[in-house]
């Protein structure tokens, strides 16, 4: 039979995972089992993406940054890239206000829900506000102060700092361009090997996506809370879901075809391992490998662009994540009854934008800085336990939309930087 193309590999796990979930759920002794002899497959494989995040991360951006030839254009890159990516935020954002507003979920949530959920949800919310204090202490300008590292080498080893391995290396990348050819010769060729170690590393790990998506999934099924929770989120979480989906199919196709002048259908076709990978992770630092390799070899942007606009639109650019902290805020406004002024949905579009900034690329990170947004506008954190139950299933929509738009832009900017598209002739799962 001929080999199956990796993303219905992927897909057909998902299938296999959602139907032996729902299969496991039916006996006492199902979560027992899918908790020792299938999850840990999951972990395994999200744990090897991760593995080879951080060294991708270093490996592309300084060959990137090594390979333009002179501060200027990576100054040109950084600030035009820097500038669209806080625009698609702020559209991304302002698309989710519409919805939310327009839809009105909260007044679908009864007096009875909404104790009954506080009251279950209780401990939690504590659990999570207290966890979230310190972001909240934070304020609003912590994400930038956080960008520099106090020590180089550890914020590389350790999780949820990607922006400091990435402030560290553009500074590195910045370094070798000022150093004199002769002595940075040497360093860029070994960063030139390492990329290209690096990425048949990635191919090799995508060999397993199958099994670890299956296993992801199986796990996700059987842990999730009783279906009445869900039903009672419902309105909510279909408005979290319009709003991305409006981006999506409405406003990234309109940009791709007007400004990158480039065919959405085959964007999207494109990109689909990534996508996939996306929403069975619930990471956009897991998925950025493979980001890149269908960026790089199917879509066909320039190196030096995708592997300069891809790591930081991983850690900083998060249009899913905005939208849904946008609708998550006004929701649970509307539901403890606050009538929202337009300045203070305003304050949520620019509190929003810093807080889907500040969110590290990993699962669950947009709900743990809504605390900001809420704040922002006076509403109490203990909110957020409203919203916690459903927050796995959005989040893998979300991360869908965070890495589409971080693709969406390296295709702009591959434009902006006068390249053309060169897709590569092979296909992602053709590995030698
Ligand atoms: N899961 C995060 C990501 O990796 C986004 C989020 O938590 O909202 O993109």
């Amino acid at each position: 039979m001929k080999k199956l193309a990796l993303h219905w590999q992927i897909l057909l796990g998902i299938i296999a995972g959602v139907a032996a979930g729902i299969l496991f759920i039916q006996f006492p002794w199902g979560n027992t089992f899918v908790a020792n002899w299938i999850k840990p497959f999951g972990t395994i494989f999200i744990n090897l993406l991760k593995m080879i995040a951080i060294p991708l991360i270093i490996a592309s951006l300084i060959k990137g940054i090594t390979d333009l030839k002179d501060i200027t254009k990576l100054s040109k890159m950084g600030f035009r890239t820097f500038g669209i990516y806080v625009m698609t935020t702020f559209i991304a954002v302002s698309v989710g206000l519409t919805t939310v507003n327009i839809i009105q979920p909260g007044e679908f949530v009864s007096e009875a829900t909404r104790n009954e959920m506080l009251s279950v949800f209780g401990s939690t919310a504590e659990e999570k506000q207290a966890e979230a204090a310190l972001t909240k202490q934070q304020g609003p300008l912590q994400p930038l102060v956080d960008i520099v590292p106090e020590n180089a080498f550890f914020a590389a080893s350790s999780n949820g700092n990607m922006l400091q391995v990435i402030f560290f290396t553009i500074l590195a990348g910045v370094g070798l361009i000022l150093i004199p050819s002769s002595s940075s010769k040497p360093v860029k060729d070994f960063f030139d090997g390492l990329n290209e170690v690096v990425l048949k590393i990635v191919d090799i790990i995508m060999l397993t996506a199958p099994i670890g998506v299956f296993a992801l999934i199986t796990s996700l099924i059987t842990e999730s809370p009783s279906a009445d929770i869900f039903v009672a989120l419902g309105m909510y979480s279909f408005t979290v879901l319009l709003g991305l989906a409006t981006l999506l199919y409405i406003i990234y196709p309109l940009i791709l075809k007007f400004w990158a002048k480039t065919s959405p259908i085959n964007f999207y076709k494109k990109l689909a391992p990534a996508q996939l990978v996306a929403f069975s992770t619930s990471s956009s630092a897991a998925t950025l490998p493979v980001t890149m390799e269908c960026v790089e070899e199917h879509i066909g942007v320039n190196k030096e662009v995708s592997s300069f606009v891809l790591p930081i639109g991983a850690t900083i650019n998060m249009d899913g994540t905005c939208l849904y902290q946008g609708v998550a805020a006004v929701f649970i406004a509307q539901v403890l009854g606050y009538d929202l002024t337009l300045s203070q949905q305003l304050t949520i579009v620019a509190t929003a934008t810093l807080a889907s900034i500040g969110s590290a690329a990993v699962p669950g990170a947009g709900v743990l800085m809504l605390v900001i947004v809420l704040e922002s506008i006076g509403v109490s954190p203990a909110g957020i336990a409203l919203i916690f139950a459903v927050d796995r299933p959005l989040d893998m929509c979300r991360t869908i939309i965070n890495v589409s738009g971080d693709a969406m832009v390296s295709v702009i900017m591959n434009k902006v930087m006068g390249y053309r598209l060169k897709p590569a002739p092979k296909n992602l799962s053709d590995v030698e």
